[in-house]
């Protein structure tokens, strides 16, 4: 198996199980919208994968039936008068009932988007091995817009992408139909996901051109059966490029003027489309500052462009300035912050988890929570940047529950990040998460098997921000291999143990940015030369002779000022604190105690040692589990496994010999010293390392 299939693999089930299913599964009544044909040739190639036999599409109710619909368009839901009302337009309803005398199964909803999701829910619950002979399911989305972000850029290739080329063969659409287009809107239907933007933040205008609207309107063709919408990724300067105005500035009325005429032309290739991404003054990216005007001012021109079609604006907070290079960290919030109720209504500002970048830990990003009157939607990376690629095996979705579990207790304890996104906190209706994709021409889509699970992870927490990772993990587990518990305990196992070992041989006790330049895959705390301050790692771990880490205390930067008092006093001592944010927050002594006693140096060898034998537990696991997988997915595994085992070693190695240089003290007693002497690590250079787009 290469792994095409994703957590979509209907295969044949072993007899006993096939008979307690059979008698539910004997034919499909359905209407004929695209969506819900959608759901029901889903319903179908399941059934004929389970049972090897078809699931014939019936006029009339028989014994076993599956009768889904909108009681709009399929009387015999309407007849049954079910309690639809508080599932609103995305939600779904799954119950075991007898309709003139026949036992069936309804999958009902309010639109056909519902029951395509309730589809896909029903087939969930037979790959995951529970009844579905006394039904009674409910469910509804608990965030609108739920989104992947390609960072895909128009000559093929993906900025921070691992999985290969683009997906998106702009060169032979609009007249392609592939059936990879097909397959990617399942996958993402199947989780819920009902939208993407399909190029890079860093955009080119050439998107927004006719020839490439009518690209993109093929690509929303493709999509549009299985409910997922496009949106663009909008260069600010487009005025100035495709329209031969002299300024962008979003208060200047031809500006105005071009933006909605643009979009009215986009609206009228693609009725449904969903609106613009904007990434403005950030990382070289045109925005309304180089016209002195506000965040707020530009991603309210686009708002006014947008609105009249339903559209929305995501503006990103990723923003970090020139001018003031004394805490990263902080910037985003003081950009930002200030312009609390002065955003549109179809606004949403789009915030990344963490303050600084998509770190393998990062506290919650302070704005969350601190602009009461603006809809904030959460941006988690799916493709692992700085978290080991697609290489090594790393299951982010205990790192998407942490951030989205802490508290920000800006209205008292339980204000959770969760609850400002979700839009319950301050009552807003517009609400989004956004994952950035790390889809690409792979057969296996994500550039290895197990970050297949992260994709699908970000879309089950998009739908329920307060899933728990490991039940995601556990239906994961079973829909993409095997539902045997010897295999499905271990593997979960396994996952959920991966990212803090991750974080622990790359960046232990709270440390972060120390990938080195460009790549962001290696080590490279050293790093010093680079012509921004906070581009260098030195930067953020500021170890010297006398102790490491980044006072953001009251005694430095006092970034912690910018949470709310309870959430900072969670962070503010070292000695009550969670140790794995320790240096992102404090600056400590070599000789410091950790809570266990040992001093800081030792400690943080220790933390790094025990994420490279992390690694070799990983590796003995999955020796272990060979009977339970296919051959092909149990190699590529293997192999990576092997790599990030080596790679550990390498983070592990390089780390400690720079710090070492600065603590000028010996590994504790039984710690092996780095292979190699500091400059080896120090020499070597990527130049063809995957991913570094534009
Ligand atoms: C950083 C990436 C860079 C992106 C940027 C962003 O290194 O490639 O363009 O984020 O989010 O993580 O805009």
């Amino acid at each position: 198996e290469d792994g095409y299939d994703l957590w979509l693999r209907y295969r044949p089930l072993p007899v006993a199980q096939a008979q307690i299913y059979a008698p539910h599964l004997t034919s499909v009544v359905a209407g004929d919208r695209p969506m819900l044909s959608a759901a029901r040739s889903e319903l179908q190639r399941g059934v004929s994968g389970f049972l090897g036999h078809d699931l014939p599409a019936a006029t009339s109710i028989g014994d076993g039936a599956l009768v889904i619909g909108t009681p709009a368009e399929q009387p015999a839901i309407k007849a049954l008068n079910l309690p639809l009302s508080g599932l609103g337009e995305e939600g779904y309803l799954i119950r075991s009932v007898t309709v003139d005398g026949h036992k069936v199964t309804v999958i009902a909803a309010n639109s056909d988007r519902g029951v395509l999701y309730g589809a896909f829910r029903l087939l969930r619950q037979i790959q995951t091995g529970q009844g579905i002979d006394k039904l009674d399911m409910a469910d509804a989305p608990k965030i609108r817009v739920r989104l992947l972000n390609h960072w895909d850029n128009l000559d093929g290739s993906v900025e921070r992408g691992y999985a290969g080329a683009s997906i998106w063969d702009w060169w032979r659409l609009p007249d392609l139909k592939d059936q990879r287009y097909t397959d990617y809107a399942r996958a993402n239907a199947s989780i819920g996901i009902n939208g993407t933007v399909v190029n890079n933040v860093n955009a080119k205008a050439l998107s927004l051109t006719a020839p490439y609207i009518a690209k993109t309107a093929a690509l929303a063709d493709s999509l549009r059966p299985y409910g997922i919408k496009i949106y663009l990724s909008a260069r600010f300067s487009s005025p100035i490029e495709l329209g031969g105005l002299k300024t962008a500035d979003p208060l200047d009325p031809a500006v105005r003027a071009w933006w909605r005429a643009k979009t009215d032309e986009i609206y009228k290739a693609i009725p449904d489309f969903g609106g613009f991404l904007v990434k403005a003054n950030s990382e070289g990216q045109p925005g309304p500052g180089d016209y002195h005007r506000s965040h707020a001012d530009g991603a309210n021109m686009l708002a006014e462009a947008l609105a009249p079609h339903g559209g929305i604006v995501m503006w990103r907070a990723f923003v970090y300035s020139e001018h003031d290079a004394s805490d990263r960290a902080k910037q985003a919030y003081n950009e930002f912050h200030p312009l609390d109720g002065q955003f549109a209504d179809n606004v949403l500002v789009q915030i990344k988890n963490g303050p600084i970048d998509f770190q393998p830990r990062e506290p919650f990003s302070p704005l969350f929570g601190a602009m009461p009157k603006t809809r904030e939607m959460m941006e988690f990376q799916i493709t692992k940047e700085y978290t080991g690629q697609a290489t090594h095996l790393v299951y982010l979705a205990p790192l998407f529950e942490e951030t989205l579990k802490a508290d920000t207790f800006v209205r008292g304890a339980g204000s959770t990040v969760a609850r400002v996104i979700d839009g319950s906190l301050e009552k807003h209706a517009l609400t989004g998460m956004a994952g950035v994709a790390n889809i690409g021409a792979n057969r296996n889509w994500t550039g290895s098997d197990f970050d297949q699970a992260n994709w699908y992870a970000f879309g089950r927490l998009a739908w329920n921000p307060d899933a728990s990772s490991r039940d995601i993990a556990t239906d994961w587990v079973r829909m993409t291999f095997s539902g045997d518990p010897a295999f499905v305990t271990p593997v979960v196992d396994m996952m959920m143990n991966s990212r803090e070992a991750m974080a622990d041989y790359m960046t232990p006790l709270g440390l972060h940015h120390q990938m080195a330049t460009g790549h962001h895959y290696g080590p490279g705390p050293w790093v010093h030369e680079l012509a921004r301050p906070e581009w260098n790692p030195v930067y953020y771990n500021k170890a010297d002779a006398g102790g490491i880490g980044f006072d953001r205390t009251k005694t430095g930067s006092d970034a912690l000022a910018q949470y709310n008092p309870r959430a900072a006093k969670i962070w503010s001592d070292p000695r009550k604190m969670d140790e794995r944010y320790l240096l992102w927050f404090h600056h400590l002594p070599w000789d410091y105690r950790l809570q266990d006693g040992h001093t800081l140096w030792d400690g943080l060898v220790m933390r790094y040692q025990s994420g490279v034998d992390q690694t070799g537990v990983m590796q003995i696991t999955w020796t272990g589990l060979a009977p339970y997988v296919d051959a092909q997915r149990f190699a590529a595994v293997s192999q990576n496994l092997t790599i990030q085992r080596r790679e550990a070693k390498w983070w592990r190695d390089a780390s400690i010999s720079y710090f070492q240089s600065k603590s000028g003290l010996p590994l504790p007693a039984g710690y092996t010293a780095p292979a190699l002497p500091l400059e080896a690590y120090e020499a070597l250079t990527f130049p063809y390392a995957p991913g570094q787009g534009h």
